[in-house]
């Protein structure tokens, strides 16, 4: 049970030996990340029939998990932040007392790991030691989790050197919640009823019982890098984010790279790893990330990201070589899959992978499944956990301690109605007011209600570790301290037109707007004054290969006064609800924007310009 030689780290061995009497595992195994050490424990997996591996020669080295039907999602009704005082988590976070939530949790965790080996995951989010970068230790009862940590983020003996014997890491303690008696049979997948996933961001810890599944259980994941990050952000002058990271590479080889954060559901991985139309291929996007961006003012005052994560951890259906062909070539190896289908011949399946389904499939529950049968085959929040190097854009500098220079960020969300398809905010205040204000309409398979918008600030609204309105102080105040901040930017991929159709293609296609925005970064584009912020004009957007009309992208751009103020209405909604805490800055650009509105016509579209 005693660490090995190589951990110099005192406090590290003395929370290790400390978890160990509490949780009473049958044994402790420091994991080295090697490839030695994932082979085994997924031949265990295999051996107890956890998991199953797939056709070697359709997905080499690749596994199918399926999970227990009532443990397939982030559970945010179970998510607290116990913060010291209810104030500083905010009117959007679930709260509980630290000392109450501690005195459950040792009692839920007092013997969890009972006839189970207990690991202990040494973690690095982003490059080891990049000063970007940040250690966690992970304990968990899961050789699941463990080897989805390989791929999501750096394990192993390098990160206890850079640990050495005093530096700081978050603990990250994990249970399934499901202790084994003497001889008990294990079930294929361990999980509790129960579900607890808590932080207490003044500690810097993390304790999460009960669910086996994602973001629940992987907690480099959403409870470091985002709500745990982001208290350290705050306090320590940086920003952690629920963005992706791209690369815009021209063809005399200037490369701009933009943070862009999407609410799910709105095609974040497929814009991370966008191809260009055939108009526009002298352009090429890599790809840092796709889900998580920890940014930090460098020493020349300009902010460098990096991508804590080390893979993907995709949602599975609708990904396909129309959708996403980089994401397709990601996961052709080396790849863990969990609750999707199995083919007759070993390999997977998900909804919208090819245009007509196999005849015959096993669904993710386990149960044979044929087209007809009235359900689907994969569990909508099925995904897929692949290495970053797999993929055919990612960028090198997803490896460069030093980050990437940040360009620009982009917020968008789903919107059907009243949001321009792009717009510039006018300055770092204008563009965090528009990145605080963004909504995104809900999908039937997350709420059952379609179509209605829920406010999802900086899509963080899950992921902020302390009072919402406190955030967007941070981030007005990062403006403040930072030289030259990069552009703030909003799109809307997602306006129909009056027949329900979608007016923008999207995916691909996405590259023209992405090419004004990195004009714009580097003051080369024209815009004009909108009622909202800079907008290009037709005559701005480059429509090589693309047959688009003036009159079509002028309503995509169009801002309609009775629809803005209802859309500024249901801003003052959140406003009131964070009161507390609400920017002073946020009353006055409410004012200005109802002035900007008045002043236009009640219908206002960009001017039109002759093509030259
Ligand atoms: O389960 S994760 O949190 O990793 C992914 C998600 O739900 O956004
Ligand atoms: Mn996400």
């Amino acid at each position: 049970m005693n660490a090995p030689a190589s951990v110099k780290n005192a406090r590290l061995k003395e929370w290790v030996a400390s978890m160990a009497a509490l949780c009473k595992p049958d044994t402790v195994h420091w994991c080295d990340g090697s490839k030695a050490e994932y082979d085994r424990l997924m031949a265990e997996m295999v051996a107890s029939g956890m998991a199953i591996k797939l056709n070697e020669q359709k997905r080499p080295n690749s596994f199918l998990f399926r999970s227990d039907p009532k443990d397939v999602a982030r559970v945010e009704d179970r998510t607290y932040i116990c913060s010291r005082r209810k104030q500083d988590a905010g009117p959007t976070n679930n709260w509980v007392d630290p000392r109450e939530m501690q005195d459950k949790l040792n009692k839920l965790f007092d013997g969890t790991m009972k006839g189970r080996p207990m690991y202990v995951i040494p973690f690095s989010m982003g490059p080891i030691g990049s000063s970007i970068s940040h250690i966690g230790i992970e304990i968990t009862d899961s050789p699941y989790v463990v080897v989805n940590m390989h791929i999501m983020t750096r394990v192993g003996a390098a990160v206890l050197d850079a640990l050495g014997e005093d530096g700081e890491f978050v603990p990250c303690m994990h249970s399934v919640g499901k202790p084994l008696s003497h001889g008990e049979k294990d079930v294929h997948w361990p999980c509790n009823e129960e579900k607890y996933i808590t932080h207490f961001p003044e500690e810097r810890a993390i304790w999460s019982y009960g669910s086996g599944y994602g973001g629940n259980a992987l907690l480099g994941k959403k409870c470091f890098a985002l709500r745990i990050a982001s208290v350290m952000a705050r306090d320590e002058g940086w920003l952690a984010e629920h963005m992706l990271i791209l690369g815009v590479e021209s063809k005399d080889g200037e490369k701009t790279y933009v943070g862009a954060a999407f609410p799910s559901a709105c095609g974040k991985t497929n814009f991370a790893m966008l191809i260009p139309p055939a108009g526009l291929s002298d352009y090429k996007i890599t790809t840092v990330g796709d889900d998580i961006a920890w940014i930090k003012p460098g020493r020349d005052g300009k902010l460098y990201a990096i991508n804590p994560e080390a893979g993907f951890f995709g949602v599975a259906p609708g990904t396909s070589y129309d959708s996403n062909p980089n994401a397709m070539e990601s996961i052709k190896r080396d790849t863990i899959f969990t609750n999707v289908a199995l083919t007759e011949d070993g390999d997977v399946w998900w909804e919208g992978m090819t245009k007509s389904p196999p005849a015959r499939l096993t669904d993710w529950q386990g149960n044979a499944w044929t087209p007809d049968g009235g359900h689907v085959s994969s569990h909508p929040n099925s995904r897929f956990t692949a290495p970053l190097g797999n993929c055919p854009c990612a960028d090198p500098a997803y490896e460069d301690p030093n980050g990437v220079p940040i360009g620009a960020f982009i917020f968008g969300g789903r919107r059907s109605t009243t949001v321009p398809l792009v717009m510039q905010g006018y300055n770092w205040n204008y563009g965090v007011y528009m990145a605080a204000t963004m909504g995104s309409e809900t999908t039937a398979a997350a709420t059952g209600a379609v179509g209605k918008v829920r406010r999802d600030p900086f899509a963080m609204l899950p992921f902020i570790g302390y009072h919402m309105a406190d955030y967007w102080n941070h981030w007005l105040d990062m403006g403040r301290k930072i030289h030259n901040p990069p552009r703030i930017f909003s799109v809307n991929w997602f306006r129909k037109d009056a027949d329900g159709k979608f007016l923008w293609p999207g995916f691909g296609e996405n590259m023209r707007i992405l090419k004004w925005i990195v004009e714009k970064v580097h003051g080369r584009a024209y815009s004009e004054e909108s009622p909202l912020g800079w907008v290009p004009t037709y005559a701005d957007i480059d429509w090589t290969g693309l047959d688009f009309s003036e009159e079509k992208f002028n309503e995509l751009m169009s801002v309609d006064r009775t629809q803005w103020e209802a859309e500024i209405l249901s801003h003052e909604e959140l406003f009131i609800k964070l009161y507390d805490e609400l920017p002073k800055e946020f009353v006055l650009k409410r004012q200005l924007i109802l002035s900007q509105l008045w002043r236009a016509p009640e219908h206002w579209e960009p001017t039109h310009v002759d093509a030259p």
